[in-house]
């Protein structure tokens, strides 16, 4: 054996010369795409040296088992893989600013109704990042034993070779570990994952997680959600709310604004308002100012999935795809048991987001999609069918439904790329050095009119006097890749606190018997739904929900906001990534227990939301129920 490779890898130098030339040159394009596509926060030269590093394991790996199972050629197919899954990455990213996960890309259906951003995601440039593919092919193929350099690797050299990727992923390990501890629990944290192990073994890792995840729900038995009702009722606070069942009976209109966040709401550009319209019609209900997004990997339908059921959406992939089959009690079922028409309205294609299959487990009575609008090419621009006719027919349909309904209309037009028709660009755009940001005050502007039309017409319509209007941004719109362009338009350096500030998107319930109120509390989606079901009167009904939100008008509520990164707001701090910031100034400061205690709270609230959905644990709610009466009636 050792004679062997003494002969395969020191005696042949060639050989030895091929397999370090096409290692190295994978190496590099890994290394240029994690250092300077992906952003990643290197802090320092360790940091940086892991990161230079942390390729190698990962290519031993692949092109050893390529070269064990089918030789040179096995290799190059190693190569061209591993190049496609880097480069599918790079795409994800520059459209998500995350990697892509297993359950991501089962999701292949989405990708067709991406329309124009696809185009504006690919970058001519991207073609030198499969220049190396020809150079790796020539290597092993062309230079032939006639020629000047051999390459005839042995299988078994390929088994060698994977054997040698388990020490050099260790020592990657440990290495890693120096800076970061527990680095593979921090599951939530895919760009610390990525930084430190690369990127083709943080998707080794992500395989591991989802056969973990498909097990939970095998193995899971009732006596898991007593925890979970257990913490939720320590978590409980005393009702302490003088607006309760203010909308007792009333229709309900969500309006799911697409992209909107609050830093443009009362802001200008080029001296010209954003959301004129919004701006004023939020001084006339109750508008939340400390309003965060929670969404992950499944953007609008995360929040979707967090206002219909105060559960957190999941770190991997859309919950709207990976747990559509799950027993849930969402908002629709409970009001459809109480006698409202439920629906859901967007006019996109029915099954993105799976939203066509979701919507039935979530118990809407309706979902009125593409085919129930007129989309004509003219009505239409970017993702589809422009807010200001997709309004318009919308109220057209709200009209018709029975009564009380609880419908959520979903926008589409403020969708990234932001581009509109010339005729429809109401503002000038921005001048930063992003045009997305840039054009995103365009689209933001023209999604105002769209909305303004919509209220001031229902206003004037028979609905308004039964209808409350609650009105939210789904998610942010301008991703942390245009921090710098951020910083110029708001005339501050963006660093960890601005951007979590930047996570806020407004909150506005609007309605006849709704009061005008500015409300400064922390919240954040998750309490959308307590805080719809309180207006409604109908907490009460509700036998110990399972939700981890609290309403936002209780007086007695603790403020609190927790993102899917395990980061956290409330009253005092703000809590991102181990470090605490003071939140009215931003200033850092030292650890104190409120703060750990607000760290410990997000985690232990986001895995008991995962347990839930993991183990499809709804599915026991009533039997849980049973045995905790029975239990408290025998104390
Ligand atoms: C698609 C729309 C936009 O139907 O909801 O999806 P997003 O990319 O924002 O999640
Ligand atoms: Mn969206």
């Amino acid at each position: 054996m050792i004679t062997k490779i003494k002969n395969a890898f020191i005696n042949n130098k060639t050989k030895l010369g091929t397999y370090a030339a096409v290692i190295a040159l994978f190496w590099l394009k890994m290394y240029v795409i994690q250092r300077f596509v992906f952003n990643l926060p290197v802090e320092n030269t360790n940091e940086a040296f892991i990161l230079a590093f942390n390729p190698l394991s990962s290519i031993l790996l692949i092109f050893g088992i390529g070269l064990l199972i089918a030789g040179r050629k096995g290799m190059l197919i190693s190569y061209i893989l591993g190049s496609a899954l880097l480069y599918i990455n790079v795409l994800f990213y520059r459209e998500y600013n995350d990697f892509i996960t297993l359950p991501m890309i089962e999701q292949v259906a989405n990708l067709a109704g991406m329309g124009g951003s696809i185009q504006e995601i690919l970058s001519f440039g991207d073609i030198f990042l499969f220049v190396d593919v020809l150079i790796a092919a020539f290597l092993l193929f062309y230079l032939r034993k006639d020629r000047f350099v051999s390459f005839m690797p042995k299988r078994w050299e390929g088994f060698a070779l994977a054997v040698v990727a388990i020490p050099v992923f260790m020592i990657n390990l440990v290495w890693a570990e120096t800076e970061r501890t527990d680095l593979l629990e921090r599951t939530f944290d895919r760009n610390m994952l990525v930084q430190y192990i690369g990127l083709l073994n943080y998707h080794v890792y992500d395989i591991t997680l989802q056969g973990r995840t498909e097990m939970k729900r095998t193995f899971a038995d009732s006596n898991e959600l007593v925890p979970v009702i257990n913490y939720l009722n320590e978590q409980n606070v005393e009702d302490s709310d003088k607006l309760e069942g203010v909308a007792e009976g009333k229709n309900v209109i969500l309006i799911s604004l697409e992209s909107t966040q609050t830093f443009a709401i009362d802001n200008t550009v080029n001296g010209q308002e954003i959301t004129p319209y919004f701006n004023q019609l939020k001084e006339e209900g109750i508008y939340f100012n400390n309003f965060y997004h929670q969404v992950k990997q499944g953007r609008t339908s995360d929040s979707e999935f967090l206002l219909d059921n105060s559960l957190y959406p999941l770190n991997r992939g859309a919950v709207f795809f990976t747990h559509s089959g799950n027993e849930y009690e969402a908002t629709p079922e409970i009001l459809s048991e109480n006698g409202y028409a439920t629906s859901t309205m967007h006019a996109n294609d029915k099954t993105f987001w799976n939203r066509n299959v979701m919507y039935d487990s979530l118990g809407y009575d309706k979902y009125y999609s593409k085919e129930d609008y007129n989309v004509t090419e003219e009505k239409s621009h970017g993702w589809g069918y422009l807010d200001e006719y997709f309004f318009q027919d919308s109220l057209d349909k709200m009209k018709d439904m029975d009564k009380p309904f609880y419908t959520k209309m979903i926008t589409l037009t403020n969708h990234y790329p932001f581009t509109l028709p010339e005729e429809l660009k109401y503002i000038e755009a921005g001048d930063t050095s992003s045009k997305t940001l840039n054009n995103y005050f365009q689209t933001m502007r023209y999604q105002d009119e769209a909305l303004k039309q919509f209220v001031e017409e229902f206003k004037q319509s028979e609905l308004y006097d039964n209808t409350v209007l609650m009105i939210y941004g789904d998610h942010f719109g301008i991703s942390e890749n245009h921090q710098k362009a951020m910083g110029q338009y708001l005339d501050k350096d963006i660093g960890p606190f601005e951007q979590f500030q930047l996570q806020r998107v407004p909150f506005l319930i609007y309605g006849k018997d709704i009061p005008a109120m500015n409300k400064e509390t922390v919240g954040g989606q998750i309490d959308m739904r307590p805080t719809i079901m309180n207006l409604l009167g109908m907490e009460e009904e509700e036998d110990n929900p399972i939700q981890f939100g609290t309403d936002l008008l209780n007086e007695n509520r603790k403020d609190f906001v927790a993102d899917r990164d395990g980061n956290f707001a409330n009253e005092e701090y703000v809590g991102i990534e181990g470090v605490c910031y003071d939140r009215e100034t931003g200033e850092k400061v030292t650890a104190e227990q409120a703060c750990e205690d607000g760290f410990d709270r997000a985690q232990e609230e986001l895995s008991m939301s995962d347990s839930v959905i993991y183990g499809d644990l709804l599915r026991y709610l009533d039997e849980s129920r049973l045995v905790e009466e029975n239990g408290q009636s025998s104390e």
